[in-house]
């Protein structure tokens, strides 16, 4: 009878321990909440328009980089990210200053502008970087300084910050609350080797690789267009990946200093 007890609560208890660990310590797989007054520069990209009121409407994240320009992925102005609908001006906001997607403090900024170049992709120069401009000044305080081509920030190993809003589990469920977690800036060797095979490949020039060695920490679905953070500038945007938090697969980013010239016409 004990031995029955015994065994059903050895049961019971590995049961709720692969229910309740996430996987791979997962979340921005493996990470902790910040509050926006620490990271000012990171912003939401949301449509109530098209993905309802809840968590503000965000589907995508973004990155202030002067008092009118926020820097996101081109992929998230795709119609694959936005359903049957078009990228437009009008049924999009950058939301700045709101930790917590489930309340209104902050501001829910219109645009004037999107700007993506004809035929960027994320496999093509200057990489998977959009430029949207806002219809109202944000405080100059809120923007991060841009990490130019020879800066040492993108120095393989150097550790650096990602932010978001999206997947902590890579099942879909996505974070109220601003997630950072810290991962180290990989050579890009390693990713050309890990996605050699893949459908899509590791462009250098255009992109960034990051990650940690273990697996665990990571960008995720819906951290899309955030900022990758290194010596207190941005370095990437979080652009795509094979999975989330994979010891295999590291996080490749759009690379910041690529997509500067292009940027500057858009300020
Ligand atoms: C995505 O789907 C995505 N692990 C973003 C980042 C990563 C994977 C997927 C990197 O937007």
């Amino acid at each position: 009878m004990r031995s029955i007890n015994y065994a059903a609560s050895l049961i019971m208890i590995t049961s709720l321990m692969i229910t309740t660990i996430p996987k791979g310590a997962n979340t921005v797989i493996g990470g902790h909440p910040v509050d926006v007054s620490d990271a000012p520069w990171v912003v939401a990209l949301a449509s109530r328009e098209i993905f309802g009121d809840n968590r503000s409407g965000q589907f995508c994240g973004g990155v202030v980089v002067s008092r009118r320009t926020v820097l996101t992925a081109a992929h998230c102005l795709s119609q694959k990210s936005l359903g049957i609908h078009a990228a437009d001006k009008s049924n999009l906001r950058v939301i700045a200053g709101r930790k917590d997607l489930g309340n209104t403090t902050g501001a829910e900024i219109p645009l004037t502008s999107i700007r993506i170049d004809s035929g960027m992709g994320a496999n093509a120069s200057p990489g998977d970087v959009a430029t949207l401009t806002l219809s109202k000044s944000l405080p100059a305080s809120y923007s991060i300084p841009i990490a130019g081509p020879r800066d040492k920030a993108y120095a393989t190993g150097t550790t650096a910050e990602i932010y978001g809003w999206g997947d902590v589990n890579g099942d879909g469920s996505y974070a109220d609350v601003l997630q950072s977690t810290q991962v180290h800036l990989l050579a890009d060797t390693e990713c050309l080797h890990a996605y050699a095979h893949t459908k899509r490949q590791y462009r250098p020039n255009s992109m960034l690789c990051a990650g940690v060695r273990d697996g665990g920490k990571d960008a995720c679905q819906g951290d899309s267009g955030g900022p990758l953070v290194a010596l207190g500038k941005l370095v990437g945007l979080v652009s795509w990946g094979s999975g989330c938090g994979s010891s295999k697969f590291p996080g490749v980013y759009a690379r910041a200093s690529a997509a500067a010239e292009y940027i500057e016409g858009s300020q």
